[in-house]
């Protein structure tokens, strides 16, 4: 069999992806006129075209601008919706999806506007192919940490659906220690615990999530491979990296992909995982990653099926659950 197909037919797991990153031009045009919402875009072409980014805060500027266009409860159906689908198509077999409570709050649209609309989504795929989703709110970083604790808050209702916190938006000059208390309150709810880190910011953040917040993973984490000691902990800890190789060329973290660091890090025996992040904006679902990755390094099997291991051995599943798929 072809490592091309090996990547389609394989069941995966999914352990980084932003929801509103998952909006197609398509719908956010669609629902740009079902809301008389005015965006910069005059066509589809001309949404792809703008998708070209020079960093992190780059894309983050469009990312809220095309979230701007879901207003109502079906349009964050629609949303997820068309994300299931994708891991339908895709054997993404199990997927633990972001959302971002404040991008939507700070606009007046509150949580029982948009949980309804997932849930709903999230339910409709497991009845019919018996999609495995789980929800992780995350806090937006550039805001003050009481905006964190009042959205903590708001979500207290919605908990029982919600596996993780996690934290994203810009990095730089955002350290977690600035989300340590809204962490310790999430911890002590029972929910686990992931952050951003040392996508665009140094290993010293990547130091902060594990000792200052008691992350169970770490979102991105590229960057850890420029301090040994770090290195050395991640792998002592086996602690989970959810690598997104498409978002690290496209966010100009690498320079192209041949210059990515996943595959070292996995020959390091770093828990690495590929994850699509972002797919709309950065090119490419889940197996757009896998094949990326394989046109720069000519995956073998065996690296191929790790990588996918992985990510169930990282996931929030229940011990039972991951031994069938591992
Ligand atoms: C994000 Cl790639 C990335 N990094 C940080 N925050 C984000 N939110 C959505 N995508
Ligand atoms: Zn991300």
């Amino acid at each position: 069999m072809s490592i091309e197909s090996l990547i389609q037919s394989l069941p995966k797991a999914e352990l980084h992806l932003h929801i509103e990153g998952s909006l197609e031009p398509e719908l956010m045009m669609h629902l740009a006129q079902k809301h008389q919402v005015d965006l910069p875009y005059k066509s589809i072409e001309q949404v792809r075209k703008a998708y070209q980014f020079e960093d992190l805060q780059s894309f983050l500027d469009l990312y809220y601008l095309g979230a701007s266009v879901l207003i109502d409860e079906q349009d964050f159906y629609q949303l997820m919706w068309q994300y299931l689908c994708q891991c339908r198509a895709q054997n993404i077999v199990h997927t633990e999806i972001m959302f971002d409570p404040q991008t939507h709050t700070h606009r007046g649209i509150g949580f029982d506007i948009f949980m309804p609309g997932f849930l709903r989504a999230m339910e409709v795929a497991y009845q019919q192919w018996g999609q495995s989703s789980q929800l992780i709110l995350s806090f937006l970083r550039h805001l003050p940490e009481q905006d964190a604790i009042d959205t903590f808050v708001q979500a207290q209702p919605y908990l029982h659906q919600v596996t993780a916190v996690g934290l994203d938006s810009s990095e730089l000059n955002h350290p977690p220690t600035k989300f340590k208390s809204v962490y310790a309150q999430a911890a002590k709810k029972g929910l686990k615990l992931v952050a951003h880190a040392g996508e665009e910011g140094p290993p010293e953040y990547i130091w902060e999530a594990l000792n200052e917040l008691q992350v169970d993973r770490i979102d991105h984490g590229v960057r850890s491979i420029e301090d040994p000691e770090l290195v050395q902990t991640l792998i002592n800890k086996q602690m989970p990296l959810t690598v997104c190789p498409l978002s690290n060329t496209k966010l100009c973290v690498f320079d192209d992909m041949t210059q990515h660091n996943i595959l070292s890090m996995l020959e390091r025996d770093i828990l690495v995982t590929v994850n699509s992040d972002d797919p709309s904006y950065f090119g490419g679902y889940l197996n757009e990653n896998f094949l990326a990755l394989h046109q720069a390094f000519d995956l073998t099997p065996a690296q191929l099926i790790q990588l996918v291991k992985n990510s169930f051995k990282a996931s929030f599943l229940d011990e039972s659950k991951k031994r069938y798929w591992l």
